[in-house]
């Protein structure tokens, strides 16, 4: 696709000269910037040759207030389509405009906002996505919002599957297991996600207690004396705990035996499952638990303790089953009903096991943690020893970075901090030179899979946020703020991933309970993104257009689950980096 797009860019040259192009689409952060924030914007043009665009920003009155030059003509690094730069970050005065470049009218998709606060409301609907994501109870007014609905999946009348029985717990035993989030479009519910889940949302609160602590959600416990965001994160953590088995073990789901239809949750009958334990399982329910039972300290001590006990029994059970791993094909050989839903299958779990000792050094102050999480350490470099950031399948950053919160020894940490910092290093330096987006995301073919606008934008977006707490260098707030405008449009698309924000949002995302509400898309989901693997063309015959490049791998059509699906992991990085931008 590049090399075909430099030889349409060279005929363009020799045909045309290209001294003026009118773009056909500007890409901007469609949701707003705040009046100190560095603002920029994308401009197509015809060729590689097209010189600068002159650019005209109109207030709403459609009065000119700032007028300047794009920059030289760049070649998009992964497309090789030819884009601009234009930097109007001394525009500061709050309110709503219009860009105009190289052409006479004003262009519809580039309107932008400055305001003090751009996201506090995507904050707020970001965190409100995960109570329409409840499960087993009613979504009622005043705090539906417009999209209320019946209760689905009571699951209280759970069967314990042939993977998962045991001599107190045979198979067919029926359990209760009500509550927590649906994972994602789907209605089951996974405890790796959902750990990896409670991990950033946890931490994300420790970062900002009295953001979080101001911020009315207008969910049923608002009322309470404990901050919402913590209120909706207990709806999971109490789910959680039911899956804990009576060995101290966790099973991996709660999951019917093959995908629901795109039904309404209330029409929803099929049989649910406990499905096998597993040392991941265990170990991302023991790292949340421990967590959790330091963060709910000031508000809910019973809880604590349960929370703490329930740590340390699943802890002592992965140590005593390290190696159980879930691999779905293989259990589907000895079990039946065959299980066809998500895996979150993970065959190395050094990662969860460090995350674990790690929260649960932090809780006890046991040396016993410390040595253990230093141990695994030691065999998670031996193993890649790269910086990887934490996606739900490798937590260790999650340990790494908590304990750089927490942890007294400041030596340690200065050799701790620069880990962080010489990975971020070369985003940042990209977002300065090459990249159309001025994004450390999107510049490498690698930028783009399934889920890559969480685990590769938002993401990176949380890390430079924790590398500005660490450091208070301003070059991580701008590039914090600089992965946000990527996902709000500043992207190869132009789609603002957000449903429900901006002037191109998502609108079609691979969501059941969007799909099957009669008022559609539900606000405030993060859609997964370009994913050039196109996992849903193979089985799903989904029609991706013919030599899409990687960045553009994109689809909003409801039936992509592999570039637009919504998920709580993904959903969590979306709002801690709105919520670590909004508190600064
Ligand atoms: O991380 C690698 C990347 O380094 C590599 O460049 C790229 C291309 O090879 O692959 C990336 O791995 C991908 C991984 O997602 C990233 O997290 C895998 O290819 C891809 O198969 C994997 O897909 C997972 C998907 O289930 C299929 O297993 C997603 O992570 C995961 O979010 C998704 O989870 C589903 C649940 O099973 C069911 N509920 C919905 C949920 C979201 O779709
Ligand atoms: O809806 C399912 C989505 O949550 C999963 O991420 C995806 C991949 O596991 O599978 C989706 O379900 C599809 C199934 O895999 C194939 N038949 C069509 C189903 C609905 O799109």
């Amino acid at each position: 696709m590049k090399r075909i797009a430099m030889i349409l860019t060279s005929a363009c040259i020799l045909l045309m000269g290209c001294k003026h192009s009118a773009p056909n689409q500007v890409r901007v952060n469609q949701v707003g910037f705040a009046p100190d924030q560095e603002k920029t914007a994308t401009i197509d043009v015809c060729c590689a040759k097209a010189e600068p665009c002159e650019v005209t920003i109109l207030d709403a009155e459609g009065k000119a207030v700032w007028s300047g030059k794009a920059s030289e003509t760049m070649l998009n690094p992964v497309s090789g389509k030819p884009r601009q730069i234009v930097d109007f970050s001394e525009l500061t005065q709050a309110g709503e405009y219009t860009l105009k470049a190289c052409s006479k009218e004003p262009i519809a998709d580039a309107r932008f906002v400055i305001a003090e606060h751009p996201y506090r409301e995507l904050t707020r609907k970001a965190l409100r996505a995960f109570y329409y994501q409840r499960a087993s109870m009613d979504i009622v007014e005043p705090y539906a919002e417009g999209y209320e609905r019946k209760a689905g999946h009571p699951d209280d009348k759970v069967l314990v599957h042939a993977s998962a029985a045991t001599a107190e717990r045979p198979e067919g035993t029926v359990i209760s297991s009500p509550g927590g989030w649906y994972d994602a479009g789907d209605y089951n519910k996974y405890i790796v996600n959902s750990g990896y889940t409670m991990g950033v949302w946890l931490m994300a609160y420790e970062m900002n207690p009295e953001y979080f602590g101001a911020l009315n959600l207008n969910i049923p416990e608002s009322a309470q004396p404990v901050p919402d965001m913590l209120a909706e994160a207990m709806y999971n953590i109490r789910w959680m705990l039911t899956m804990q088995d009576l060995d101290g073990g966790v099973y991996h789901k709660l999951t019917e035996a093959n995908f629901e239809g795109f039904i309404r949750p209330d029409e929803c009958q099929k049989t649910r499952y406990v499905v096998m334990k597993t040392t991941a399982a265990a170990l991302d329910f023991a790292a949340t638990m421990a967590l959790a039972a330091r963060v709910y300290a000031p508000f809910d001590q019973d809880f604590c303790a349960q929370a703490k006990e329930a740590a340390i029994r699943a802890y002592t059970w992965a140590q005593e089953h390290p190696e159980v791993y879930y691999d779905q094909p293989k259990m589907n050989e000895e079990y039946k009903p065959e299980i066809t839903t998500g895996a979150y299958d993970d065959f190395d779990v050094h990662d969860e096991f460090y995350w674990a000792a790690i929260e649960l050094a932090i809780l006890t102050g046991e040396k016993a943690y410390k040595a253990a999480a230093t141990e695994h350490a030691k065999v998670i470099a031996e193993a890649n020893g790269q910086y990887t950031p934490s996606v739900w399948g490798n937590v260790a950053e999650l340990g790494y970075l908590d304990w750089l919160m927490h942890s007294e020894d400041e030596a340690k940490n200065k050799i701790n901090m620069e880990a962080l910092f010489e990975y971020l290093q070369p985003f940042l330096d990209e977002a300065e030179s090459i990249s159309v987006h001025r994004s450390p995301y999107g510049n490498r073919e690698s930028d783009f899979f399934w889920g890559c606008n969480s685990e590769g934008c938002c993401w990176r977006g949380v890390e430079c946020l924790y590398a500005y707490r660490l450091t208070g260098d301003d070059k991580y707030r701008k590039a914090a703020e600089q992965c946000l405008n990527y996902i709000l449009g500043q992207n190869a698309t132009g789609y603002c991933y957000v449903t429900g924000f901006g002037t191109k949002p998502t609108s079609h995302p691979h969501h059941r309970l969007s799909f099957s509400h009669p008022k559609g898309t539900h606000p405030g989901f993060l859609a997964g993104g370009p994913n050039p693997m196109r996992q849903d063309a193979e089985t799903d015959g989904v029609q991706y257009p013919k030599d899409v490049p990687a960045d553009e791998s994109y689809l909003d059509y409801q039936p992509s689950y592999a570039s637009n699906e919504v998920t709580i992991n993904w959903n969590v990085t979306l709002f801690a980096l709105t919520a670590g931008l909004d508190a600064l």
